[in-house]
């Protein structure tokens, strides 16, 4: 078919330059694209952890414009810029098209792994005879799937998938995102999750780290509402670079990285000294006296005219506010935090008497950036715990847990796993979670994943050799911190697929890659989360044709796998997915991997488009109306009922955690340590005794000698960033300067222009940022937005794959360069999670 420039033109100002070329020839030279020959589809944003839901443009079966879904109450029919350079993912010319195969036996950084197409047959066959060689040797458990980013299909891919074939190990990327920050709220309110905030009719926010203009969650939610928040509240952002949100405050606090858990804990020290917490919420001293005193302790009892009275704290809604004061924050002053914070004394009052001022409609909120860092799990708890002294958890204008959204449940599998799957799965997990050194405590010891340390078990051989992984939606050589780490472990893992809509990182150090396709405009899928008071189910639904050959990771790809085994002699994973995910409509048996994927996506919304969830929210009474709507939200969240309610040990908002007490000595009696103190060391936290179950201060972790490192490194993500994915998309570099500080085509390191003096470089500079682990070279950009003594970089850019947009030379020349490299390998054990922030990393400068 030929296309003339005309046309060609025509067709580009559509897609606003987004057309792979490769796509070119679905669109007919002579149609008219009028806004009346497309439609408007529903589907979800991945983008980021918001899930949004959204409609993509289609204008003969090609992919023009997507905006937020007007059906959405959640994202309200918005979205943020980032869904506009999907485009750009989808139709990337460098996506993989077809099942490969690696003809080069050697793996490693800047190795062609000589791939060569093969068939889907091929592809999945090897796969099977891999997992069957592990099944007839007993050693199952050494398969491990890899899970980045997913949908809420993933139940069949990484839940049921692996169990079925004997593995305990299906490991998520939790830990590198955001564990440490459900931490905190885990352990005062029993909530594990992110939390849902009354935007409508708070008073105060204040950020730690915060920047919810530009990432964090709920974005288009927040910038559609930003303007009343302005209006109506005061906003206070503690972060070390001036961020989009910081730019729009009242107050910036530019902390020193990694010290937020002393800022937190002066705070609380002002507000109680101060007699400003909320004592409609927390209580009050029986005699109406203030008896938290700086620098002392409350007393057990005062003399009054020889006579010897008790002082009471009648509490109500929360517990243990005179033990926290007693045990940690009697000498927490802002004079002591000063120093350590870097933020003078009188800003610390002032910002924590303006919140507390705002009572129960003030937000104190925690982002990664405060608590993904070493020790991170307890300036997670102390910046939350502020909530509880100004009464807003679960109060009007505050920070709400949020309403569960129903879906199917996983049918049981036990019924499906002989004898030796089953004592297969009783085998440790791979990442040694719920050790003395990894903790992970989700809920319970060993209840979370500790991703990154996937990388040791792998060259340690500890608690096995791990044999064989099959990796999606994920980039963990890329994604997380010391990158040397992941490389050397995906060198020696004898066999990875990788299934993946690009070759990024990872994907090099596949033996077999598969062709996903890609998750918002290509395939089935559905995503739960919350947004503005309301939770809400959104569909991924295909409205353009996949690119070459590409399947379902979550699903189809599955499917076809389980029919593979089911030949070779293993058929319970087809026997399961076929007695239980038939077509809730007709009955039908799923047969191909494509009924599979349909089957199984109605069989999970069922509850949502059946009508039986009409009284809980909005009203959908099928399947095609739920594709045709996209969206199905909760009413919205009742604010209170969870006031008393909490799931925690005493039904309060805990500022001394007993649930946190009792999930470490459960993980003490588990490991047969002798005590808690010991468990605490072993998890490189510095508390002892009862200061363990209280919000407080620990030092920061920094590596390297101040003398010769005399900066601190920290990050930030990109506006554009969609996660790692959105780097091979020309917009990311062309609209670079949406952030902050940053140069369009660039990828700078940020430094205040008193530091820049120091070392004696100008904006435009190329210098070398040395860390005791790795070296990278980089521009340089002077910029005030940066708080003195440290370089700051965007995180995304340094991809040595992905794409011919992503590196300068594919497979070994990154563009820009990558954060990881420099962040040290390190971990809030607690909570498992990986370091990315709290200025771990000591570097020096070097101009070239
Ligand atoms: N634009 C965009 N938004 C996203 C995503 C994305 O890829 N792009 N991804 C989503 C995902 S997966 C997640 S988990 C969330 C993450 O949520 P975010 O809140 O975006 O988390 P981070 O980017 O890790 O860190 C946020 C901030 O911490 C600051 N910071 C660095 N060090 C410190 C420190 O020591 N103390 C304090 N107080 N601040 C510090 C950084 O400057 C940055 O502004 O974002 C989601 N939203
Ligand atoms: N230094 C630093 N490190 C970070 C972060 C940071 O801010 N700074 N952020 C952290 C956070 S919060 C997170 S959540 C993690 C994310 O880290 P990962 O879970 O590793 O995810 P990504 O880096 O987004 O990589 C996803 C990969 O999936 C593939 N892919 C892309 N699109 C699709 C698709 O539609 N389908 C399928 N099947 N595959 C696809 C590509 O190979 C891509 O490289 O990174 C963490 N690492
Ligand atoms: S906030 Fe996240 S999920 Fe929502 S539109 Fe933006 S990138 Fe997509
Ligand atoms: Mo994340």
């Amino acid at each position: 078919m030929e296309i003339n420039r005309r046309d060609f033109l025509k067709a580009t100002a559509l897609t606003a330059g987004a057309v792979g070329i490769a796509q070119i020839p679905e669109i007919e030279a002579n149609t008219q694209v009028s806004g009346e020959v497309g439609k408007w589809v529903a589907s979800t944003c991945q983008g980021c952890t918001s899930w949004c839901s959204i409609q993509g443009y289609v204008v003969d079966g090609r992919l023009v414009k997507v905006r937020g879904n007007p059906n959405a109450k959640g994202n309200h029919g918005k979205i943020c810029p980032r869904p506009h350079l999907a485009i750009q993912q989808v139709y990337d010319p460098d996506r993989v098209k077809t099942p490969l195969k690696r003809t080069n036996p050697k793996k490693g950084k800047g190795i062609d792994p000589q791939f060569v197409p093969i068939s889907w047959d091929e592809a999945i066959d090897t796969i099977a005879d891999k997992i069957m060689a592990l099944i007839k040797s007993g050693e199952s458990h050494k398969f491990a799937l890899f899970r980045g980013r997913y949908t809420h299909m993933n139940e069949i891919l990484y839940n049921t998938f692996p169990k079925l074939i004997g593995s305990p190990n299906n490991i998520s990327h939790s830990s590198i995102c955001a564990e440490a920050e459900k931490f905190g709220r885990y352990y005062t309110e029993a909530l594990w999750d992110y939390a849902d905030f009354d935007l409508d009719n708070t008073r105060y926010v204040l950020g730690w780290g915060a920047d919810p203009l530009a990432s964090n969650r709920q974005v288009p939610h927040f910038i559609n509402i930003w303007g009343k928040v302005r209006d109506q509240a005061r906003i206070a952002i503690i972060d070390p670079r001036l961020s989009a949100t910081a730019a729009k405050a009242d107050h910036w606090l530019p902390i020193i990285p990694g010290e937020d858990s002393a800022l937190a804990v002066a705070m609380a020290h002002v507000i109680l000294a101060g007699g400003a917490w909320n004592k409609g919420y927390v209580g009050d001293f029986v005699d109406g006296h203030n008896y938290f005193k700086p620098g002392e302790l409350v007393p057990e009892s005062i003399e009054v005219e020889g006579k010897i009275i008790p002082v009471e704290f009648k509490e109500k809604h929360t517990y243990g506010v005179v033990k926290w004061w007693n045990l940690e924050l009697f000498d927490k002053t802002p004079e002591w935090a000063e120093p350590i914070t870097g933020i003078p004394a009188k800003q610390i009052r002032q910002v924590a008497l303006e919140f507390a001022a705002a009572g129960s409609r003030a937000i104190s909120w925690v982002s990664p950036g405060a608590c993904m860092q070493i020790r991170g799990s307890y300036a997670s708890m102390a910046a939350h715990a502020l909530n509880g002294l100004v009464g807003s958890c679960d109060s009007v204008g505050g920070i709400l847990q949020g309403t569960s959204v129903p879906s199917g449940k996983t049918p049981d599998i036990k019924p499906y796993l002989s004898e030796e799957i089953a004592s297969a799965l009783k085998q440790k997990k791979i990442d040694q979670r719920g050790t003395p050194k990894f903790p992970a405590l989700n809920k319970k010891t060993g209840g979370g994943v500790v991703t990154a340390n996937v990388a040791n078990a792998i060259l340690d051989e500890k608690p096995y050799d791990l044999k064989m992984a099959i990796g999606y939606w994920n980039n963990f050589v890329f994604s997380i911190n010391g990158t040397h780490l992941w490389e050397k472990a995906m060198e020696k893992l004898p066999f990875y697929a990788h299934i993946t809509t690009h070759m990024a990182e990872m994907t090099m150090y596949a033996d077999i890659v598969l062709p996903a396709k890609m998750h918002m405009f290509e395939r089935y899928g559905f995503s739960k989360n919350k947004q503005n008071l309301h939770g809400y189910l959104s569909i991924h639904q295909p409205m353009v044709k996949p690119l070459g050959e590409a399947k379902t990771d979550e699903t189809e790809i599955v499917f076809m796998i389980a029919q593979a085994l089911a030949k070779k002699g293993h058929d319970a994973p087809l026997r399961y997915y076929q007695e239980n995910f038939k077509d809730p409509e007709t009955g039908k048996i799923p047969s191909t991997p494509e009924e599979f994927d349909l089957f199984s996506v109605k069989y999970f919304t069922q509850p949502i488009w059946d009508g039986s969830s009409n009284d809980k929210g909005d009203s959908i009474n099928s399947w095609k109306e739920l594709l045709e709507k996209g969206v199905w939200s909760t009413k919205r969240y009742s604010i209170g009922k969870k006031i008393d309610n909490f799931k925690t040990e005493t039904k309060k908002f805990e500022f001394y955690s007993e649930t946190l007490k009792k999930v470490l000595e459960e993980h003490v009696e588990k490991n047969k340590l002798s005590s808690i103190d010991e468990a605490i060391e072993a998890s490189n936290n510095t508390a002892r005794g009862e200061r363990v179950f209280v919000p407080h201060y620990e030092p920061s972790v920094r590596y390297g000698d101040p003398k010769i490192y005399p900066l601190i490194f920290a990050e930030h993500r990109s506006r554009l960033n969609r996660e790692g994915r959105s780097q091979n998309a020309p917009w990311y570099y062309e609209h670079k300067d949406v952030d902050p500080g940053d140069e369009i085509e660039k990828d700078v390191a940020k430094i205040n222009p008193e530091t820049a003096k120091q070392f004696g470089i100008k904006t435009g500079d190329r210098i070398r940022i040395v860390g005791t682990q790795a070296s990278i070279e980089t521009e340089v950009k002077l910029w005030e937005g940066i708080r003195p003594g440290i370089v700051v970089k965007c995180y995304g850019q340094g991809h040595w794959a992905y794409g011919s947009v992503a590196s300068e030379k594919f497979g070994s020349k990154p563009r820009g360069t990558n954060n990881n490299d420099i962040h040290i390998h390190e971990y809030d054990r607690l909570s498992g999670s990986t370091a990315r922030h709290g200025g771990t990393a000591r570097v020096k400068i070097e101009k070239i």
